[in-house]
């Protein structure tokens, strides 16, 4: 066979533009120049990047928005290493993206190369696929086994890594090798659930009084079934962050503001594609003590961690759903759901009422709710909110009202703010897109504003400016005697920072200049408003336990509980 004209990278890049990510985003570097030239010359947009932990935010972000792959490139060496701690994020977040690092040529193998380092060693653990590809006729099989991986074949979907060796993107392989299945798109195929365990699960559920769905990441794409599964069977519903604004907050089951109450009362869970991880009390009757449980899921990792159910439903979740309600015979009884409901729409109205009244801290600045008050009377209903941060997060989950979310999740990742807004701006740039970030986590990708001016990324960041990384300095100052240390920053103008960035940039000292700034703001969008906020404040995730590290579970009262139900004496 005879080779063509066409390398490796040449393939590399065609095989990316067949799978359609509308934009890859990376930091260049030598080592993967082949592929970045070919993806340009090919119109792919590259979005160039000033941190490639960055790239892979973004490409994260665009994939949980999207559904789409996320592709995100980064050379060899410092380039790859640099990714860690963003694919440990998109693992925890079970993102499908394909990370492409660069490596030295093969024939240098173990000689000492320029940015050499054991990248597929590093990146193992927190992949569900990490390889080198270093024979040039395999590089098309292995890539569309990559993409399969990433979108959870086999497994949870998350980040799969290769990387081509430079010597073998240079190599040219004949047009034969490259098979067209390789190259085009299909959907993942889904196992249908076995019907008998659908009729267990509705049997459980016709005999529950106060049942209760939690929706996961593995229900995204599943939202009308998921409706017709609560209107069918009456079940309240609590979302997590993974899912948030899949089930509106006016739907009768939604119980968002009751969420202790509903998981101490529930009697039946059914977890759909949710892991049951720290934020749900791994499941232990110490956060539910009466339930029962359900588990369905078309991932094994979302199905049987921590406490398996005593159904577990597996195969496609939308079927699985419909499925159920479908085997619900008698008209459900909605007498705890409608009262859950009816508590939870009165508690958040007041909450949301208090926002704007909550009174300036001892030392004379804003409370930070007064920044999701004047977000409330800005923003659209189609407005995508991120969070980043440790008070201000806290304060973020119960008061940015946005119908898409997404924050530092499972993994706290502190950073992922101004990447996941760029690339939230640069999918749906019709839509208000705004980042409300602390300021100490803005600081760690703080420079990605600059992607945000030369890429055109139409986001508002809101930084909660109180000087201080100020949940962990709460933390020292009331349990460890007042002892605060390296918690503290610079009141530093972020808003100059922006503008030195060629960014709107406004800097807002009292909350009666809030709505006026955040106005110009979003028609002058890149933006940052830097709003001074009081370090006087009680999150409830400091209030809670979450930055004590309790040793059982994540909350002291989940923590409490579990102590008394293992009998651990506390002296
Ligand atoms: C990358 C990373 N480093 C450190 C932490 C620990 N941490 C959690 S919250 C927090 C403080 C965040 O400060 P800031 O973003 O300014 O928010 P604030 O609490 O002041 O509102 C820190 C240091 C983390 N979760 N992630
Ligand atoms: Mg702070």
């Amino acid at each position: 066979m005879a080779p063509t004209s066409a390398t490796i990278a040449d393939w590399t890049a065609r095989f990316l533009e067949a799978r359609g990510p509308t934009r890859v985003f990376g930091l260049q570097g030598g080592h993967i120049q082949p592929i970045w030239d070919r993806l340009s010359t090919l119109g792919i947009p590259i979005v160039d990047v000033r941190h490639e932990g960055a790239a892979v935010h973004m490409a994260t972000a665009h994939a949980l928005l999207t559904g789409e792959l996320g592709v995100a490139l980064a050379t060899s060496g410092p380039g790859v290493t640099n990714t860690v701690t963003s694919v440990a994020n998109a693992d925890l977040e079970r993102a499908p993206i394909l990370v492409i690092g660069g490596c030295p040529p093969a024939r240098q193998d173990h000689m000492g190369p320029l940015q050499g380092t054991p990248h597929v060693d590093i990146m193992r653990p927190i992949t569900r696929l990490a390889r080198t590809l270093r024979t040039a006729d395999q590089v098309l099989r292995e890539l569309d086994h990559a993409v399969a991986m990433a979108r959870g074949h086999g497994g949870l979907p998350g980040p799969v890594y290769i990387e081509v060796p430079a010597d073998v993107l240079r190599a040219r392989i004949a047009d034969a090798a490259a098979l067209p299945e390789y190259l085009a798109d299909r959907p993942a195929s889904r196992a249908l659930p076995d019907p008998r365990d659908v009729e267990r699960a509705a049997a459980l559920l016709a005999g529950a009084t106060h049942p209760l769905v939690i929706s996961g990441a593995g229900a995204r794409g599943a939202r009308d079934a998921l409706l017709a599964l609560l209107d069918a069977s009456g079940a309240a519903y609590l979302d997590t962050q993974e899912s948030r604004g899949l089930v509106p907050a006016r739907h009768p089951a939604y119980a968002g503001a009751m969420r202790a109450m509903a998981m101490a009362d529930a009697d039946l869970v059914l977890t759909v594609g949710r892991k049951l991880d720290y934020q749900l009390g791994y499941g232990s009757p110490a956060a539910f003590p009466r339930a029962r449980f359900v588990r369905i899921a078309e991932f094994p990792g979302e199905r049987d961690d921590n406490r398996p159910g005593e159904v577990a439903i597996a195969g496609a979740v939308g079927h699985a759903l419909t499925m159920l309600a479908q085997s619900l015979r008698s008209p459900p009884d909605c007498a705890w759901r409608d009262g859950l409901h009816a508590k939870h729409v009165e508690r958040a109205r007041k909450y949301l009422a208090s926002l704007d009244a909550t009174p300036n801290g001892a030392d004379g600045r804003m409370h930070p709710n007064r920044i999701f008050a004047a977000l409330d009377r800005q923003l659209r209903g189609d407005a995508i909110g991120v969070a980043d941060g440790g008070d201000i997060l806290s304060f973020a989950r119960l008061g940015l009202d946005a119908s898409t979310y997404l924050d530092s999740g499972a993994f706290g990742c502190l950073g992922v703010g101004v990447p996941y807004a760029n690339a939230a701006a640069l999918a749906f740039p019709d839509r208000p897109v705004v980042a409300v970030c602390g300021d100490g986590a803005f600081g760690l990708h703080a420079m990605e504003i600059d992607t945000a001016a030369r890429h055109g990324c139409r986001a508002v960041f809101v930084i909660a400016n109180n000087a201080a990384w100020n949940i962990e300095r709460v933390d020292q100052e009331r349990h460890y005697d007042g002892r605060v240390y390296g918690t503290t920053l610079g009141d530093s103008d972020y808003a100059a920072m922006a503008r030195a960035f060629d960014l709107h940039g406004e800097r807002v000292r009292h909350a009666d200049e809030l709505d006026a700034a955040l106005e110009r703001a979003f028609a002058h969008a890149p933006a940052l408003v830097d709003v001074a906020v009081t370090r006087d404040t009680l999150s409830s995730d400091l209030v809670k336990g979450l930055s004590i590290v309790p040793d059982y579970q994540p909350l002291t009262a989940w923590d409490d509980a579990e102590r008394e139900r293992f009998d651990v004496d506390d002296a």
